[in-house]
């Protein structure tokens, strides 16, 4: 008899398996899709604990192809986060898994991304970031590099914005960007991002190879191969597992989730505290400034309390609790209109 391999829930990797991709031969989406596969069955998710919710965009069909048992929504342009705070808030057991596209996120979206990162709804929001509107046939995204050309030769006039750069200053208590290209560097940034309670924010680069991958633009795979600058090597140890990565003290740092899991940053070429908000925006103007695309986990806040901690929600799901739960009693009530709210 062969050993069939399994994960820590004994479950095997085509469960996490969704149907086939319908994207281009070749799209970033598709790597992605792909990492998430590998990061939720390492991870040990229970189907059934996951919700995947996206907005509109090819980046927004991502959730059709991976984890067909979990739980989906594919809701209005921009508007992904508001369907995920919805799910966090009526199961506090959920995994929630956003996901966007830069169009979806830097235009229609902004408002939404403001206001989840403001709120710290515990939810890993991934952003397909590709510089174009796929969809709708590459024109330029609000993430477009001031300079860079479309694939028909037309110059972006105007300033980017850095989902990163805008995150940090919102105060995202989880701050990262990767590639779609590099698993290794991706997989346990995915799997910190689920072990962070609060809004975490991965900003992945990955290229549109229809309209966005010619010379000229800063979202190709040529163009993240020659510059990206990649702040450390991560190592994911989830809380179960006992820490056996080997690293000379002082070359690498280490941070603790709540939940007793561990990511393990090496260092590389740069000195760099992921606790430090001020330093991570430091470090990205400069590497901006310089032409290079900055990738690692930018920013983290472990002890940072999230909407449903905030606001005492029961950690119960909503659709558990009897109507005497869920319904305010008379004499509450009273003193409460007599509170002024
Ligand atoms: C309210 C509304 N406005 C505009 C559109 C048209 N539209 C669909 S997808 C999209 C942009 C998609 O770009 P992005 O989020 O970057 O995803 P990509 O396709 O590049 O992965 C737009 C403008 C829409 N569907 N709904
Ligand atoms: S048009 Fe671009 S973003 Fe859309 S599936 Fe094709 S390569 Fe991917």
């Amino acid at each position: 008899m062969t050993a069939t391999n399994v994960n820590i829930i004994g479950l095997t990797r085509d469960v996490y398996k969704g149907l086939p991709s319908t994207l281009c031969a070749g799209c970033g989406h598709n790597s992605i899709t792909n990492h998430l596969i590998k990061a939720l069955y390492e991870y040990g998710v229970q189907p059934h604990r996951l919700a995947k919710m996206s907005g509109i965009g090819c980046s927004s069909k991502t959730p059709a192809y991976f984890v067909d048992s979990a739980h989906g929504f594919n809701s209005l342009h921009g508007r992904m986060p508001s369907a995920a705070t919805g799910a966090k808030l009526a199961n506090r057991e959920l995994l929630v898994l956003g996901i966007s596209g830069d169009g979806d996120t830097a235009s229609i979206g902004l408002g939404q991304f403001a206001h989840m990162i403001r709120r710290n709804i515990d939810c890993t929001y991934i952003v397909e970031n590709n510089g174009c509107y796929g969809l709708t046939k590459g024109q330029f995204s609000a993430t477009a590099d001031v300079g860079s050309s479309s694939k028909g030769g037309k110059r972006n006039e105007y300033e980017t914005i850095d989902i990163c750069g805008v995150a940090l200053e919102l105060g995202a208590t989880f701050v990262a960007r990767s590639f779609s290209g590099d698993g290794k560097q991706l997989v346990p940034l995915l799997e910190a991002a689920f072990s962070h309670r609060g809004t975490a924010i991965l900003d992945i680069v990955s290229p549109c190879v229809t309209f966005n991958d010619h010379e000229g633009s800063t979202k190709s795979y040529a163009h993240v191969k020659e510059h990206g600058f990649a702040l450390h090597a991560p190592d994911f140890i989830a809380g179960s597992q006992e820490i056996v990565v080997d690293y000379e003290p002082g070359a690498a740092q280490d941070v603790e989730f709540e939940d007793g899991s561990h990511v393990i940053l090496r260092k590389l070429d740069v000195e760099h505290d992921v606790t430090d908000r001020l330093g991570a925006s430091r470090i990205l103007h400069q590497t901006r400034e310089r032409g290079e695309l900055l990738t690692g986990l930018l920013y983290v806040d472990t002890k940072s309390r999230d909407f449903c901690e905030r606001e005492a929600m029961p950690s119960a799901p909503l659709a558990h609790l009897g109507s005497s739960e869920l319904r305010i009693g008379r004499d509450d009530w009273a003193a409460l209109m007599a509170a002024g709210g």
